[in-house]
């Protein structure tokens, strides 16, 4: 069986001819990620998102492209009228959207799909300095090394809105999955102001995964809103 990188020769270039259902990630026109500039988004009108996160359990995955906690319990959130129900959080090391060009150190992404199998994907950049985040703290002591290995972490320890700025103005748009296959009508909301993580975070995460995310995709004329 093929198997799809993040380099050489089944690298992103190649993703679309791997397998006919990875054909959209050659062919789609919607793609992500992207490039957001900040000086041509639409501007409102306000869409806020609502999360309503509640302490959790998780499963660990070291799934051989990251590593993605699988969220038991009830998370979700609700945006445009719909809501979405949190599945799972993983990460991307550099950050794969980038704002006017520059990619931030890291980025998790949280996965929400709603009742009619619509996928609504929260971006949250990381920025390394010099506080842990506390939420990875938890995550990163149930990391599992090998690849396909899964950790259960006892009790509820996963609290999301520690992983949630502030400041929850964000840009929204549609876009896929940034992996194979690359699925359209993923409605993608990233967050403007990032996360504080440590230098030692990043550095555990990216000796397992020193860079795991897809080059930005064209907009093909597609609005980026900016969503307050
Ligand atoms: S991402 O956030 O665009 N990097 C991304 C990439 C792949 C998936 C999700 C998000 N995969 C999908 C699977 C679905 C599954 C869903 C939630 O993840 O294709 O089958 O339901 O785990
Ligand atoms: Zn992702």
């Amino acid at each position: 069986e093929v198997h799809w990188t993040y380099e050489g020769e089944n690298g992103p270039q190649a993703w679309g001819k791997l397998k006919p259902d990875f054909n959209i990630c050659a062919i789609g026109k919607r793609q992500s990620p992207i490039n957001i500039e900040e000086g041509t988004t639409l501007q409102g009108p306000a869409e806020p998102v609502q999360f309503n996160y509640t302490p959790s359990s998780g499963t660990v995955v070291n799934n051989g492209h990251t590593i993605q906690v699988d969220v038991q319990g009830d998370n979700n959130i609700t945006v445009r009228g719909s809501r979405y129900r949190l599945l799972q959080f993983h990460f991307h090391t550099p950050s794969e959207e980038s704002v006017n060009y520059k990619r931030f150190a890291m980025v998790a992404h949280l996965v929400h799909k709603n009742d009619e199998g619509q996928l609504a994907v929260v971006a949250v950049l990381l920025d390394p300095g010099s506080a842990p985040n506390p939420l990875i703290d938890k995550v990163w002591t149930y990391m599992p090394l090998d690849a396909g290995d899964r950790v259960r972490m006892p009790r509820e320890l996963l609290n999301m809105n520690e992983l949630l700025p502030s400041d929850q103005r964000y840009y929204q748009f549609i876009g896929s999955l940034t992996t194979p296959p690359c699925t359209e009508g993923v409605l993608w909301m990233v967050l403007k102001q990032p996360m504080a993580i440590s230098r030692n975070q990043l550095r555990l995460f990216t000796q397992l995964y020193p860079m795991n995310a897809r080059p930005v995709q064209p907009l093909n004329g597609r609005p980026v809103r900016d969503a307050q």
